[in-house]
């Protein structure tokens, strides 16, 4: 086995693993159009089956994540056991606060009693379904938030979040976490109650050791040092989770890699430096849609670009850039990580996988698998799961 470039890397790149959201195998769209696709998913057992497909074809994406209620079932063990049966897991549980009449003015923060308590309520069902699925972490992201300077006290809206999450983090199981994730903009304009890591931070310190960060890479300012931020969670003990993808211009939820790979390097690189790698601490997640790609494909290369970049990031000569930094040897630092990235890694990853019994082609593998036209053939009628579904 040749794999020169990688032979001193890869074991620790065995160890990567991703965990793929079930959304991002059902209709998807922009607030302009949804457009359908064929064979898509009709309910959570074909959203898995289909994540399935794409550890498959990989090995790299063990774990499915769920959201609810778009993905809510009957019985949650029938689903854990269907994923088994396909190669996978079912991973971390999404509350979902954002589609529901109740919440247009809030969720958790709410300053109605009764629309709060409804929130912590549907966060009380998302760890009942923890239990059951054998799921560790529930992730919350709020769209709560105001579109108008004067539309409400944001500080009592911080107090009244801090007290929903203090109720949440009570009910969560010795081995359960939570991770929070933080959005500066969207769906409201003017403020979003949990903005940055640093509102994060504050609100999941409170609460305690069980109580993480979720670093979405789309939902930054133009310009902000994510590496910086990763950097810092990893020294605090407090980065859970990434939502990986893709952005030019707001969250875009594209392909993670595809707008800026130098980018996913370095932040790679800081969660290799901060021993943030394939230790149980952070979860390494997808948030994407494919709205006009297919689905599975664009699993599938979301994926390996993740990979393509650990196996970069793994390349960086340690040693050699600590001595550059220690004598202040800046080119000289520069040109260690730059070379790092600048490496083609991929024939040597397709031996990598041809070793391991996978495909040398994971894209040409599944294309060539007849899924993408069995799928089409099965799935007439019903609904298409999607957003909302
Ligand atoms: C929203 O912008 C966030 O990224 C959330 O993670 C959200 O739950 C996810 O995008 C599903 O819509
Ligand atoms: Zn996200
Ligand atoms: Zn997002």
């Amino acid at each position: 086995m040749r794999m020169t470039i990688l032979s001193p890397v890869a074991d620790r790149l065995s160890k990567l693993a991703i965990e793929l959201p079930s959304w991002a195998f059902g209709n998807s769209g922009t607030r302009f159009r949804v457009f359908p696709q064929r064979g898509v998913p009709r309910n959570p057992f074909e959203k898995v089956a289909d994540a399935a497909q794409v550890h498959k074809h990989t090995g790299l994406a063990p774990t499915v994540a769920l959201h609810i209620p778009w993905d809510r079932v009957e019985d949650y063990g029938a689903l854990a056991k269907h994923a088994e049966e396909n190669g996978v897991t079912l991973g971390t549980i999404n509350s979902n606060t954002f589609q529901d009449e109740d919440y247009k003015l809030g969720s958790v923060t709410h300053s109605d009693d009764r629309i709060r308590q409804k929130a912590i309520d549907h966060h009380f069902e998302c760890i009942d379904i923890m239990d059951q699925t054998g799921s560790r972490d529930l992730k919350i992201w709020l769209a709560d938030g105001t579109n108008y300077p004067g539309q409400d006290d944001m500080r009592a809206r911080q107090d009244r979040l801090a007290d929903s999450l203090e109720k949440i983090y009570a009910r969560l199981g010795g081995d359960q976490r939570m991770v929070l994730e933080y959005k500066f903009f969207e769906p409201a304009f003017y403020h979003t109650d949990v903005p940055d890591w640093g509102t994060s931070y504050a609100q999941v310190t409170a609460l305690g050791p069980k109580a993480m960060v979720c670093l979405d890479t789309g939902h930054h300012a133009p310009g902000t040092n994510i590496e910086f931020i990763v950097m810092q969670l990893l020294r605090l003990g407090k980065l859970g989770a990434f939502d990986f993808n893709s952005r030019f211009y707001a969250d875009d939820d594209l392909i993670v890699g595809a707008a800026d790979p130098f980018q996913l390097f370095r932040i790679l690189v800081e969660v290799i430096r901060g021993g943030g790698y394939a230790g149980p601490g952070t979860v390494f997640m997808l948030d994407q849609c494919h709205n006009i790609e297919d689905k599975i494909p664009g699993q599938i290369r979301s994926v390996l670009n993740v990979q393509e970049m650990t196996a970069r990031a793994l390349l960086v000569d340690r040693d050699a850039l600590s001595a550059a930094q220690a004598v202040g040897d800046v080119l000289t630092a520069n040109t260690i990580l730059m070379d790092a990235f600048q490496t083609d890694v991929r024939p040597a990853l397709a031996e990598w996988r041809a070793s391991r019994g996978l495909p040398e082609d994971p894209m040409r593998a599944y294309a060539d698998s007849g899924y993408a036209a069995g799928i089409v053939a099965d799935r007439v009628g019903g609904t298409q799961a999607g957003w909302g579904a």
